[in-house]
């Protein structure tokens, strides 16, 4: 598909976005918050692809944010309209039935930061810079950061970086457990590609079934969760693949998982 701030390539059985407007730190903008929501369209009905990686163009951001200068123009009901939008697509991410991984350099601030969380794991190039600068510009988190903030890293360290608008460092990002891992810029698309072939290859009805386990029982009491938890297992046993890995086990064998 022709986009003009997206690119979707597939390797294998991992297919990488790429925010791709560098001239504005690959701002998030409508129209590129529209061909994100096709591209990852695309990738959940392609059954190639095992695994997606989300990155950002160029040297110096992973996403800078929501478009300020789209932003500053709008009407009430037009941000209302973007808000959104953009609630939309992160949903989507969060919601597809399988993997992503967020590969960030350089900022990653606002919407990026946003989106990077509304990814299942964020690999962080060592000149990544996270942060909500959000109350500099009056306004709140809009795009759930307020919500996934706290949720990734407690509440003490997200009301600080939430309300002070700081950027942190790659290695703080680590070591709070909002970054994974961090690792050299130059090798930030192999660390991503390595730890999507590590998860490409397992029985992939049982890393979907665990991607929603963690999404949803994250959103409920744990006695809930643990019950959603014993169906998403239950679910396994109707799969080939639960059938191949345990057969692969008991004969020292490696599985040959299909997917199915
Ligand atoms: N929007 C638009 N353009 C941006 C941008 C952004 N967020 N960030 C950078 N740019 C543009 C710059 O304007 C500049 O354009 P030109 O002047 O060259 O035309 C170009 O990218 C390069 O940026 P700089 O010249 O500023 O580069 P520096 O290295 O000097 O500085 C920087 C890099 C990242 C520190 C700086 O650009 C910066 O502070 N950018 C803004 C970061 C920011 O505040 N991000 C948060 C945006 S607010 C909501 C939904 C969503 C949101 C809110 C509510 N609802 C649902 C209610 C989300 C809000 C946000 O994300």
């Amino acid at each position: 598909m022709g986009w003009n701030n997206i690119l979707l390539e597939t390797e294998g059985n991992t297919a990488v976005v790429t925010i791709n407007r560098p001239r504005a730190l690959n701002a998030l903008n409508s129209e590129t918050l529209q061909e994100l929501s096709q591209a990852i369209d695309q990738v959940a009905g392609d059954p190639a692809v095992s695994v997606v990686i989300v990155t950002g163009a160029g040297e110096k951001a992973f996403v800078a944010g929501a478009d300020i200068s789209q932003m500053k123009e709008m009407s009430p009901l037009e941000a209302r309209e973007f808000a959104r939008l953009g609630q939309q697509v992160f949903d989507k991410i969060e919601n597809l039935a399988k993997p992503v991984i967020a590969a960030v350099k350089g900022f990653a601030l606002g919407g990026g930061c946003e989106l990077s969380m509304a990814c299942d794991m964020r690999i962080a190039a060592d000149n990544a810079r996270f942060g909500q600068p959000e109350v500099g510009l009056g306004i709140t988190a809009g795009f759930a950061g307020t919500q996934r903030l706290p949720r990734l890293v407690g509440k003490g360290v997200a009301s600080e970086i939430l309300m002070t608008g700081d950027m942190i460092s790659a290695e703080e990002a680590h070591r709070i457990g909002l970054a994974n891992k961090v690792v050299p810029a130059a090798d930030l698309l192999k660390a991503a590609r390595d730890l999507a072939a590590r998860i490409a290859s397992k029985g992939q009805v049982a890393v979907r079934l665990t991607k929603s386990a963690i999404h949803q029982g994250l959103n409920m009491d744990i006695e809930r969760g643990q019950a959603f938890e014993a169906d998403a297992f239950a679910l396994c046993f109707t799969s080939a693949d639960q059938k191949e890995g345990m057969d692969a086990f008991l004969n020292k064998r490696k599985p040959n998982f299909s997917g199915k």
